[in-house]
Parts: C-alpha cells; structure tokens; sequence
C-alpha cells in the first residue's frame, strides 16, 4: 500500500522494510559508545556482525554528537532514515543564504514522559563562532523516518522530512524551511501515495499527494507547491480532487501536457481482488478536477501478462491507458486461465474530454515485445500459449483453434526446430516462424514490421 518519496522525476521505488535490520543496532551501538553511563550490557546485547564492525562517528559527525548532547542531554537515540539518499542520522547541507552546511539529527526521546507519542524529534545544528551549535529542535510525527530528501520547490531550499507510524498504510510528511536562524514547518500532511514532479513545467517541482478520507470514504489527491497568484508567495495546497471511490491504493502518477498551463494525469490504482484501474484528472493552472469516463478503464493481471500502467507506448507525447479483455476463446475461463488482449485508450479533447481506442494488442509475458494485432485480424486471430515462451496466433474458427498464423518466441539462442527466424536487432531475443503456403490471413513483411514491436531493454532509447 505505501510508496516511498521519489527522489527526482521516475520512480525508484523501494520496498518496505528491505532495509535489514543493521542500522538500529549500529544506532545503539553508536549511543552506547558514547554515552558512557549506559550500563556495560548494552554493548553485548549487539549483534555479531555490529561488534566486528562499530560504527565509527566521522570527526564532524562527534562534533555535532557532542553539541547535540550538549542542547538535549544523552538520553536519546539517533534514528537512522530507512530509504533514500540520506541514511544517517547526521544530514549535512546547506539549507540557507550562508554559504557552509547546517546539520539535522533525527532522534528519538527516551524520556518516560514522552507519553504514547513516538518521540521522534529533529534538531538543526549550525556553525557559531567555528563550532557546533543546536539552534532549532522540533518533534515529528510517527515512528520511524522513512525519507528525508531536499527540494527548492520556488522560495529556497526545503527539508521533507516523511515517516511513518508502526501498522499503519499512511506516512506523515513535514516540509521544513531553514531561515532567520530556526525552523519553520511550511506544510505537514499525512499521505498514502506521493510523487515529486514539475506537474507544471514552471521549473520548480510539487508533490502530488493521495491520502484517504473516512469522512468522505473516498482517496483524495493533492497538489502542494508554491502558489504564485497572489503577491506573497506561499508554499502550501494549490487544489485537491476526489477520487473514485472504487480507490483501493495508488500505484503510479504519469503526466501528458495539453499546452502551456494544462496536463493531464494518470493515475493507475489498484481496486483490490487483482482489479486494477487509471483515474485521469485535469490540472489546469494547478487545479485538479477528477475526469469520470465511467467504467473507469478495468483491467486484470494474471501470470500470462506483465503489470501495466498507463504509459505514452508509441512516443508520440500523448499516454496511453491500458485495458484488458480475454482474448477470443478464453471468456469462459476464469482470470487465471485466460490469454488478455490489451486495448489501449487515449484521451481527446476537442472542446471536451472524450475517450478512444487507439491499439488493440497482446503483450508478451516478459514485455519483451508488444503485437499490434492489425484491424483485419480482429476478430478473427487469437492466442495459444505454448512451451518455451511461445505463443501462436491462430486462427479462431468454429470456438476452436484452426490455422496458425505466426508463432513468436522469446529465447536466448536460434530455437532448433526448423522455420525460426530471428527478428529485430542484434540485440533482440525474438524469433518468429511463419506458415508455410499462402493464407487470406498471413502478413506481408510491411505488416510484420508494423505489428511486432520490440520494447527496448531499460536505459535503451525507442
Ligand atoms: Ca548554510
Ligand atoms: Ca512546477
Ligand atoms: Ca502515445
């Protein structure tokens, strides 16, 4: 259910809880060493692994330790960020108009009087006179901090800082701003889905946050940046939308520009029980409206298809929506059982927002390779999945499978059997064989070349 901060534009998603579980014990391991009153034992109830390799605080990191302990006293335990560029919990950077780095240190209170709340506090840490001093503290919601990543969303460097509370699928989220010599919490939101993109192409990014609301039992998305309408500037809720109610968790945002200051977004989600489906919504001079083309493009996922989302698959700057349906044939099977063809949809608009097919098409297990399946063809041609990542297309006669028409396999070498020829690249893993004699229904090599189309392997360009 949860989606951790995307550090720059596309996703780099993480898992929860991959981290393992070294860097709480080196967190004690650290607070032990140097908290000396702490009682011998502590250092024994370590792991192995973390006595033969302490931790060592960096000379600028004992500093900061030693005037941290200074402001908040020794009864404390650094917390360790669990994803995301920084992993410490001495962050370094320069967060101001003063040219050197300041220093925040996220910890958690072992105060008995912290009461239910988590504890978790963030302290910033300045240089005064050549040396290390505590100028700002404030508490976080939460138990853990799960990122901590900087943007200049348009006023300045800011801190998010998110975190997360122990069991439950929403993450807090505080923005924070270094200035006059202490902290300021620009926004605090909590959130279930989140993506930092320049939804706007002004240059600056903003987040785009999906939290649910019981009141409304509906998912709401949110856009959050620095508002440029009035004189003041201000960072905080630009506009915010509800969703479909049939929301169950959000999987990806993707973006497509109308013009100068309109987009629209994608947002695929999953509907639970293997139902997946893609809210749009406008955003016109940063105010999202929830666009409701009412079945909601459904789609279903099973072993014999990749995961889909909503993706511009032919480069030509507008996204398409997938949608799937069991291929001819296969309707009486249950969702496990089937062959899916995937329709993908795309967006008009032409004075209003109305929505059209654009390819029909079946996609390889792997997504090695998409087949536009021609208009002719529709209809008519199915597919048979066979041994060693093959599939026919044949034809559909009678509710049987008749003639095949082309067979495609994914391989690493030239199958052995007769008839394979390699398609593609040099690169390309695909083989096709086709029919012997002439078929009303067979390809010509142009028709081929337009159906058979080979995703480029990742860091490849189209
Ligand atoms: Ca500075
Ligand atoms: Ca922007
Ligand atoms: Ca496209």
């Amino acid at each position: 259910m949860k989606t951790k901060i995307n550090p720059m534009k596309r996703p780099k998603r993480r898992l929860r809880g991959a981290k393992p579980a070294l860097p709480k014990i080196a967190a004690l391991t650290v607070f032990s060493a140097l908290a000396l009153p702490l009682c011998g034992c502590t250092v024994f109830e370590a792991s192995l692994e973390g006595m033969l390799s302490p931790p060592k605080l960096t000379k600028v990191q004992t500093e900061i330790y030693n005037a941290l302990t200074l402001s908040i006293g020794e009864q404390s335990e650094l917390i360790y960020p669990r994803s995301g560029e920084y992993r410490s919990p001495f962050v370094l950077f320069n967060m101001d108009g003063e040219a050197t780095d300041e220093a925040i240190v996220f910890y958690r209170e072992k105060s008995p009087n912290s009461g239910a709340a988590g504890g978790l506090r963030m302290n910033l840490l300045d240089r005064r006179g050549g040396h290390w001093v505590s100028v700002s503290d404030c508490s976080l919601s939460g138990s853990d901090i799960e990122n901590v990543s900087f943007y200049d969303f348009g006023s300045g460097i800011n801190v998010m800082v998110s975190s997360s509370f122990l069991g439950q699928p929403e993450n807090a989220l505080s923005v924070l701003n270094y200035s006059e010599g202490r902290l300021w919490e620009l926004y605090k939101t909590t959130y279930r889905f989140m993506d930092i993109y320049d939804i706007n192409d002004d240059g600056y990014n903003e987040l785009f946050l999906v939290n649910y609301d019981p009141a409304l039992e509906s998912h709401i998305a949110s856009l959050v940046g620095q508002s440029r309408r009035e004189e003041g500037s201000r960072f905080g809720l630009l506009s915010s939308a509800a969703l479909s109610k049939d929301v169950a968790s959000v999987q990806r945002l993707t973006r497509q520009r109308i013009n100068e200051s309109s987009f629209l977004l994608f947002l695929d989600y999953s509907k639970g029980d293997n139902a997946y489906g893609t809210q749009i919504l406008s955003c016109f001079s940063d105010n999202l409206v929830s666009l409701d083309f009412g079945e909601g493009f459904a789609r279903r996922n099973n072993s014999n298809i990749p995961v889909l989302y909503s993706t511009d698959i032919d480069g030509d700057g507008i996204v398409e929506i997938p949608v799937t349906y069991p291929m001819l044939g296969y309707e009486g099977l249950t969702v496990p059982e089937q062959m899916l063809q995937v329709d993908w949809f795309v967006v008009n608009n032409e004075g209003i927002f109305s929505v059209s097919s654009k390819y029909s098409t079946y996609i390889s297990m792997g997504y090695e390779y998409i087949f536009y399946i021609p208009v002719r063809w529709q209809g008519f041609v199915t597919v048979q999945k066979m041994e060693n990542s093959t599939v026919n297309f044949v034809l559909y006669d009678n509710n049987s499978f008749a003639d095949i028409m082309l067979s495609v396999r994914v391989s690493e070498a030239l199958p052995e059997e007769e008839g394979w020829e390699h398609y593609g690249n040099e690169d390309s893993k695909i083989y096709i064989k086709k029919p012997k004699g002439d078929f009303p229904m067979a390809f010509t090599e142009d028709e081929l070349k337009s159906s058979l189309y080979i995703v480029p392997k990742r860091g490849e360009t189209k």
